[in-house]
């Protein structure tokens, strides 16, 4: 399989699709495209209908957009959501809300990975995203996650959903009460979490406005 990403400093959808192939322990072939370039949506456009990574390419068949791919990864590759049946309604309701939502927070907030842009982007729409993703967070522990440390106990694609927000509130220095902070801290240590970073602090990026 091929993996189609874009920037990795910058492209929050991608990190959930790398993280979802990651943890699923496929071997896949990544194709990172740079993003803000002149050629950046004509290079999408050769394998992304859409025109937008990430893209997953498996044996000619085009699978875009971040969380149906993670959904065909634990249908095809690995199980990648919670095995009990309530936690999974509840993984897939959060990760769905994710994916739809939090706009404020897209927007004043773009993910950088390693920059320091402490005190940056708040307004009272970001503070209110702030405020319901570490409720999301704090609910799930609460309720589902007495088996690990993640959002339903061990790792699944709900924490993948939320690993971008994970880098922004490194970023941008957000300032959480214990319970969201363990999970924040948990999240930035997982070892494909520091690979992404890693990889995100040596690529070449110019510097340009946020897609
Ligand atoms: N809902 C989509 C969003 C994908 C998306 O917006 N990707 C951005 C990069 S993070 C993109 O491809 N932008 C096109 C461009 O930069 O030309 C998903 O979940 O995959």
């Amino acid at each position: 399989m091929q993996l189609i990403i874009g920037t990795k400093t910058w492209s929050s959808w991608s990190l959930r699709a790398w993280l979802a192939a990651k943890a699923s322990g496929l071997a896949f072939e990544e194709i990172c495209i740079p993003l803000r370039q002149p050629d950046t949506k004509t290079r999408i456009e050769h394998f992304s209908p859409s025109g937008k990574v990430p893209c997953l390419i498996d044996n000619g068949l085009a699978v875009w957009d971040s969380l149906a791919i993670a959904e065909y990864l634990a249908e095809e590759v690995a199980p990648l959501w919670p095995l009990d049946g309530a936690a999974r309604a509840v993984a897939r309701a959060v990760s769905a809300e994710m994916h739809s939502g939090f706009s404020a927070l897209r927007t004043h907030m773009s993910m950088e990975v390693g920059a320091d842009l402490r005190g940056q982007g708040r307004t009272p729409e970001v503070d209110a995203d702030i405020a319901r993703i570490t409720q999301i967070w704090k609910h799930c522990r609460a309720h589902y996650g007495s088996r690990g440390r993640y959002l339903f106990g061990e790792y699944s694609i709900a924490d993948m959903m939320f690993a971008p927000v994970c880098f922004r509130f490194e970023s941008y220095g957000v300032q959480l009460d214990n319970g969201a902070n363990d999970y924040l801290q948990t999240m930035l240590a997982h070892p494909h979490m520091l690979e992404w970073k890693a990889a995100a602090l040596t690529e070449a990026v110019t510097p340009a406005e946020p897609v």
